[in-house]
């Protein structure tokens, strides 16, 4: 099977510092996670930034520091957020996209978030991919429920988005498609030829979906933004929640990806002056 590719949500917008701490608040905290969790499997990291004191930002200045910290400490293939947290305007959350990180999400459609609604129009997913295209940033298709296929699908239509593309199927939210076998399995079978996917397992589901995806041939988000807890009752860190992930992975025979591998599956072009290093087994 191909190489695994390891995604690390760190920081996320709905974690609370006083919920760990092991909460990545600053820039220099980022990249010392990128650092652990590289050298742990994960491949890429999905970026969200916070203030010093937790607070969410989307300050292009914040991702500038981030990015930078990022970039010194690792060779992780970076994924900014244009999700942000709810409540930011559609400006803001694109507004990083102006760095030309390598990746970013495109949430495909809005959705039910706890209480909230996370806003995703048709003319807010346009603005943002139109950003997208303007510093030749790749998008990850965030899928939270089955319609937000045919969202991406509309958005082919309308010449805006072209397949394959890689996909990332956010299940469990709690307003969002639920995370089980039978809806991850029914989501890989109603996508377009040659889109690479994974999942990102919310809570207690985290760990069953990467598994399940693991042996389906697909692809693994884990990290603090999706699930705080090692097992019940006691908290993780990001690197040993990619450390576990990196275990089974070769207990069942798969390949963990480097970055550079992740890369190339990827169809992402080379970045100047990111030296790949080799997998360091955990
Ligand atoms: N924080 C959520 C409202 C993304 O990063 O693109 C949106 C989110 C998705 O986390
Ligand atoms: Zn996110």
């Amino acid at each position: 099977m191909d190489p695994l590719i390891i995604t690390v949500a760190p920081v996320g917008a709905e974690l609370a510092p006083d919920q760990t701490p092991h909460l990545a608040v600053t820039p220099q905290a980022l990249g010392s996670v990128a650092r652990k969790v590289r050298d742990a499997g994960a491949s890429m990291i999905h970026v969200h930034c916070r203030n010093d004191d937790g607070s969410n930002t989307h300050d292009v200045a914040r991702f500038k520091a981030a990015y930078e910290e990022i970039r010194a400490r690792s060779d992780l293939i970076v994924q900014f957020s244009t999700g942000g947290a709810i409540g930011m305007t559609p400006t803001e959350r694109a507004a990083p996209l102006a760095l030309e990180p390598e990746m970013a999400t495109l949430t495909c459609g809005s959705v039910n978030f706890g209480d909230d609604i996370f806003e995703n129009s048709f003319p807010i997913m346009r603005g943002i991919l139109s950003e997208m295209k303007r510093y030749g940033v790749r998008p990850e298709l965030e899928i939270f429920d089955k319609g937000h296929l045919s969202n991406a699908y509309r958005l082919q239509r309308e010449g805006l988005l072209d397949f394959p593309q890689h996909v990332d199927f956010v299940l469990g939210v709690p307003g969002g498609l639920d995370a089980s076998v039978a809806n991850l399995a029914d989501l890989v079978g109603a996508l377009p030829p040659g889109c690479s996917w994974s999942v990102a397992g919310i809570g207690r589901a985290q760990l069953p979906m990467a598994t399940v995806a693991i042996a389906m041939g697909g692809h693994v988000r884990v990290g603090l933004e999706d699930n705080i807890y090692y097992s019940k009752g006691r908290l993780a860190t990001n690197e040993e929640l990619v450390a576990r992930v990196a275990r089974i992975a070769q207990e069942l025979g798969r390949p963990i990806a480097t970055p550079q591998q992740a890369r190339e599956a990827l169809r992402l072009a080379p970045v100047a002056g990111v030296v790949g290093e080799d997998f360091i087994t955990p």
